[in-house]
């Protein structure tokens, strides 16, 4: 059985399939909107998104909701992050952590794998710290201002392919492709 990636979002799409293929595992995208409820976890956003695609779909899919958690401002902005992405930026969160010492934050994903049998969630996290200015041209979203740890350089100075060495997502994925590779095993 094939598996469905149900996001607007080319860039998880092309992380996520790295990972995939070096399983051996092939992930279709399918490019369809998705209702996201107002939630202060991601978890809870994520798996209404999955059930109610689900509904629609009746066929095995994962979907994933991901966000910046900055540890100076209690977390934010967290589940906001997209809203956040859209109406402050990367400067305007710069501008938050002006002379805020400690600069400590985390991407977090929450995926969530729906089928005929279950509903199943898998996290991700990678720690690290927001950098003093915008920094690369890969990647997407917040990647030029996040350094992961054990690295200098952010996430949009990254291949793919080293992100996915540290990356909140690959950390999900592969949690989810273990218990998967288990389960079409039996
Ligand atoms: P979906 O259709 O899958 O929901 P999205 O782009 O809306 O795609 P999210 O809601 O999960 O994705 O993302 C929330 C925000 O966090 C959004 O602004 C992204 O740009 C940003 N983001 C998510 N993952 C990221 C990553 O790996 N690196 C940088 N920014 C990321
Ligand atoms: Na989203």
């Amino acid at each position: 059985d094939k598996l469905l990636l149900v996001t607007s979002n080319e860039n998880k799409f092309r992380e996520i399939s790295e990972v995939a293929k070096s399983y051996g595992i092939k992930i279709e995208w399918l490019n369809i909107p998705k209702f996201e409820i107002q939630a202060d976890n991601l978890e809870e956003i994520v798996r209404y998104s999955a059930i109610t695609i689900y509904q629609v779909i009746r066929k095995p899919l994962i979907v994933e909701d991901s966000g910046l958690f900055i540890n100076a401002l209690n977390g934010f902005p967290g589940p906001y992050t997209n809203y956040v992405r859209r109406k402050l930026g990367l400067e305007g969160i710069l501008k938050l952590l002006n002379n805020v010492e400690d600069r400590s934050a985390y991407f977090k994903t929450v995926m969530c794998y729906v089928s005929d049998k279950e509903i199943n969630l898998f996290t991700g996290v990678v720690n690290g710290r927001i950098s003093e200015r915008i920094r690369g041209e890969k990647g997407f979203g917040f990647d030029p201002i996040f350094i992961p740890e054990n690295e200098e350089r952010t996430f949009a100075e990254m291949s793919t392919e080293e992100k996915n060495k540290y990356s909140h997502r690959a950390k999900a994925f592969m949690s989810f492709l273990n218990y998967y590779m288990r389960e079409n095993r039996k």
